[in-house]
């Protein structure tokens, strides 16, 4: 089975999207996700440019020498660009053996470890009565698990936290990126000041725990914000209220600040959607300093790699918390669904639901029910992309914000 075609897509249904469609010469098609917010169009050349000729011709059957082919052969190894354009490579050609065999992906990786994987939405508001609805919101849509997201005093806007009211119901309008109304298109900056949230977000979660009461798994994400005794803070203030994990504490790239904040909370952490490679893992594995492995397939060389790096993690005793917001396409996502079927370690999986606009351009057929997502039995990832929809929606370029100290400095997010 030969390599006939590898088209890329780009789309912009809500937010703009990557996608490789690669096309065998007895006329079956897979997909993968190619899309890094803010930085689609590098993606898309990569693709384009330097794998898209090299994979004609190939036998689309051989998954792992195609990857290493691509990342081991390439000479300039990982980075989050490189490791997108593999991963959409990787997911097409699993999409299409899984089509050849006439099973759904998470067949060939295995078999169900379960009846489906649980799923956690993103509660938000401004002020704690906003949170609450936006709790309550979420348990009446079958949401058996919620991370927790809050409006700061003193600070004008949070990211993940709905700008409005009408929009905290709402789930596609917290998260996105956006340009400023300059012509020029430029990320939109917000203000953060640390202190302030160290101070406010434990009574939050007190709130929520004594409105809903201990069973319901909470979780919270820290954006990369804090220093790793400011963090160490947090997650000793948050012990009491029995977090499912806290989320991106620090900057990911410093393994050892892990180190630090384990030496002083309980708090289980997880951390993990801005790597690529199983090499920003290694320390954080062996030393035990993570309870999740947050990457998203996307993101991390697809589904061989991350299965390889999953598989690596279980063996000390650390589970998954695959990433799944809306910028991770239905196709990533998908893929994300045949993984946590498949893996013994799984712990649990983002649902950040996708748009109708990008449902009309990615016709999905996996299932949300009662608090858990199922990949479903259709062969392959269960996903097709619609052409004609697709092309209704071009790109617009959109950036994640800045984020910016009160005096100015540039702070990590
Ligand atoms: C999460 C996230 C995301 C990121 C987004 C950036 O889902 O936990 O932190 O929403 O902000 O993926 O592109
Ligand atoms: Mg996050």
């Amino acid at each position: 089975m030969k390599i006939r075609s590898a088209d890329v897509i780009v789309t912009s249904p809500g937010r703009n999207f990557v996608t490789l469609r690669i096309t065998t010469d007895d006329g079956l098609t897979g997909l993968g996700d190619a899309t890094l917010n803010g930085r689609e169009l590098a993606v898309a050349s990569y693709l384009r440019d330097h794998v898209a000729p090299l994979l004609i011709e190939r036998d689309a059957t051989r998954i792992e020498d195609t990857w290493q082919y691509l990342y081991r052969g390439a000479y300039w190894r990982r980075g989050p660009v490189t490791m997108a354009a593999v991963a959409a490579v990787d997911t097409a050609l699993w999409d299409i053996k899984a089509k050849a065999a006439g099973m759904p992906l998470y067949q060939l990786l295995g078999g169900a470890s379960r009846i489906g994987a649980l799923a956690y939405g993103h509660a938000s508001g401004r002020d704690l009565p906003e949170l609450m609805d936006s709790v309550r919101a979420h348990l009446a849509q079958g949401y058996r698990a919620i991370r927790i997201q809050t409006g700061i005093p003193g600070l004008d806007s949070v990211y993940g936290v709905a700008a409005s009211s009408a929009a905290a119901g709402d789930r596609y309008d917290y998260e996105p990126a956006r340009r400023s109304a300059d012509t020029r298109a430029l990320p939109v900056e917000e203000t953060w000041d640390t202190r302030a949230y160290l101070r406010h977000v434990p009574t939050v979660f007190e709130a929520v725990r004594a409105e809903f009461g201990p069973e319901l798994p909470l979780l919270h994400d820290g954006h990369h914000r804090m220093t790793p005794i400011q963090a160490a803070r947090l997650g000793k203030a948050l012990e009491p209220y029995d977090l499912f994990w806290l989320e991106d504490a620090t900057p990911g790239e410093d393994q050892a600040a892990l180190r630090l904040i384990r030496q002083h909370t309980t708090t289980p952490l997880a951390i993990g959607e801005v790597f690529n490679s199983v090499y920003d893992y290694t320390t954080l594995l062996s030393e035990r300093l993570i309870d999740y492995v947050r990457s998203a397939v996307t993101h991390t060389g697809g589904v061989t790699a991350l299965r390889k790096l999953l598989d690596h993690a279980a063996v000390y005793g650390i589970r998954s918390g695959l990433h799944g917001p809306t910028d991770i396409s239905p196709v990533g996502m998908a893929a994300a669904l045949h993984l946590d079927l498949a893996v013994h370690n799984f712990g649990i999986q983002e649902f950040m639901q996708h748009s109708a606009r990008t449902l009309e351009v990615f016709r999905t057929s996996y299932t949300f029910t009662d608090g858990l997502l199922h990949p479903s039995d259709t062969p392959g990832l269960g996903v097709e992309l619609d052409d004609e929809a697709a092309a209704a929606f071009p790109y617009e370029p959109a950036y994640l914000p800045v984020n910016r100290l009160q005096d100015g400095t540039v702070h990590d997010w």
